[in-house]
């Protein structure tokens, strides 16, 4: 088996860093491609090698498996590891992996993910509210039945990969997620994968207009660490 994994910018692909991350953790082999944003229209650019004109697609041979759901899924079938082990933390890791992926639209379009780039944000909406607080919860609550210091317990899996781009925002714009939340953030953001995905993020001279749209309305940059 020989897997290609392409993925947009480090900085702002938020829906790429979930496999990506999952890949490196599990110390799943792949070529990592990169494919900037274009300019003008990724959709069509994307179109050469993903269905939906999206990333993230992982390449198999002659499968191509798109959107990062599908993605775990997939790997899951072949991988050890993907899922939390215990039926218990496995059951509540796929519903809160199917949430995120189904949910949260307030906290990704007001407080959209910039690695590089710390924001004051603007006052949120009653729905960002509530996203943040379902996730505060849902946090705490994983953390507290399965014994951390992952999501899911003890070893790192899906759940942590598929909330990891709310982790580089509530660095970004300051979110309040809890005592348990915070501790996950700051774990999460100091596992070495996580590292290596920001290191490049800062490097990236890309600029793409509609995301630097994107965070110039979720808030007034403070800082930016970006090359
Ligand atoms: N549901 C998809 C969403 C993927 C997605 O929105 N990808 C963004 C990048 S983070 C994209 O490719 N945008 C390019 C475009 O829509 O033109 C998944 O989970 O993979």
């Amino acid at each position: 088996m020989s897997y290609t994994l392409i993925t947009a910018n480090r900085n702002y692909s938020s829906w790429s860093l979930r496999p990506w991350l999952l890949m490196m953790a599990l110390g799943i082999p792949f070529e990592d491609r990169i494919e900037p944003f274009a300019q003008a229209d990724s959709w069509q650019a994307f179109r050469a090698f993903s269905p939906t004109g999206q990333v993230p697609v992982l390449i198999d041979g002659d499968r191509t498996i798109w959107d990062s759901l599908g993605i775990v899924m997939y790997l899951a079938d072949r991988h050890e590891g993907v899922w939390p082990a215990h039926e218990d933390a496995r059951a509540w890791a796929q519903s809160a992996v199917a949430e995120m992926h189904g949910g949260f639209a307030a906290l990704r379009n007001e407080r959209t993910m910039n690695v590089g780039v710390r924001a004051d944000p603007k006052p949120g909406s009653a729905a960002l509210a509530r996203d943040v607080a379902r996730i505060a919860e849902l946090w705490d609550e994983g953390l507290e039945r399965f014994g951390g210091p992952w999501l899911g317990g003890e070893a790192f899996t899906a759940v942590d990969a598929f909330y990891a781009p709310v982790a580089f925002r509530v660095r970004t714009y300051g979110i309040d997620v809890g005592e348990a939340g915070q501790r996950w953030v700051a774990t999460i953001l100091a596992h070495p994968d996580v590292l290596r995905w920001e290191a490049v993020a800062l490097t990236e001279t890309w600029r793409e207009q509609a995301h630097e749209a994107d965070i110039r309305a979720c808030g007034t940059i403070t800082a930016d660490h970006r090359k």
